[in-house]
């Protein structure tokens, strides 16, 4: 029976179908459409993306971005230069010490500047230096651990540690070993000595002396003396070398 009604429709559609184009319109009879030209029909569903197509050409310039986050920190900078003094702050209150502990450190704090002034005078002059144990004057530093000795044994310590007896050359020099000879109260026993001819006074080294500061009336050999000593004036004498006297090396 559907089968029936499905070919009755398709035959009536399909007759007038053929017919003159213009006469395909809807007439009063029954079961019977011409068909128009319909209204459009609703637009289909998109179709399937295209194949990606060439790459196009940059774009122009975008507009600036926000600001980003801020960047690690960088290395540390160079060092400033130093600031203006601070202001001088509130006095301390008073230290434990007592006021005669005050009254010391003020002496010796004195004392030290008294020193530090003259040893910039020295260094300004004459080019003296006090260093530990001795004093340097120019080139030369003369230095004492305290100890005495014969002529032979002090040349022999003195070697022992790169040095030689202290033959003062000139009055700076000689001064320097007064100074050395004042704060260990015994006269200091020089390098120099006519030993090898007698009444003829050489350096350690052989070489004759170039710079003398005798005593009055001496050298006199007196029963044969031929080391030499300086007394606290600077003034030389001569002894015999058998004596004990400070040994000041010379580097
Ligand atoms: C003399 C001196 C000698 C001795 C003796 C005690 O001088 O030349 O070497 O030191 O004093 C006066
Ligand atoms: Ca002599
Ligand atoms: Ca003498």
């Amino acid at each position: 029976m559907y089968l029936q009604a499905f070919f009755i429709v398709v035959l009536h559609i399909i007759p007038v179908k053929t017919t003159v184009p213009d006469q395909s319109r809807c007439e009063d009879k029954v079961n019977t459409c011409i068909i128009r030209d319909g209204i459009p029909g609703a637009n289909g569903l998109p179709g399937r993306d295209g194949f990606v197509g060439p790459k196009g050409e940059n774009g122009e310039q975008g507009l600036r971005g926000i600001q980003g986050p801020p960047g690690k920190a960088g290395p540390p900078g160079q060092k400033g230069d130093l600031g203006p003094i601070g202001e001088k702050g509130e006095k301390g209150s008073p230290g434990s010490c007592d006021d005669s502990e005050l009254n010391l450190l003020k002496t010796q704090i004195k004392d030290l500047q008294m020193e530090m002034k003259n040893l910039k005078e020295d260094i300004k002059k004459e080019k003296v230096l006090r260093v530990p144990n001795g004093i340097m004057v120019g080139e030369k530093t003369f230095q004492t651990d305290g100890s005495r000795g014969t002529y032979e044994i002090a040349q022999s310590k003195c070697a022992q540690s790169g040095g030689v007896l202290a033959s003062p050359r000139n009055a700076l020099e000689n001064s320097a070993l007064v100074e050395i000879m004042n704060s260990h109260n015994i006269n200091v026993l020089l390098g120099i000595n006519d030993m090898q001819t007698e009444g003829t006074f050489k350096y350690p080294d052989g070489e004759i002396i170039s710079f003398a500061n005798w005593n009055a009336n001496e050298p006199n050999d007196a029963g044969g003396e031929d080391c030499v000593e300086i007394f606290g004036t600077g003034k030389w004498n001569d002894i015999p070398c058998r004596l004990e006297r400070l040994i000041v090396c010379e580097y």
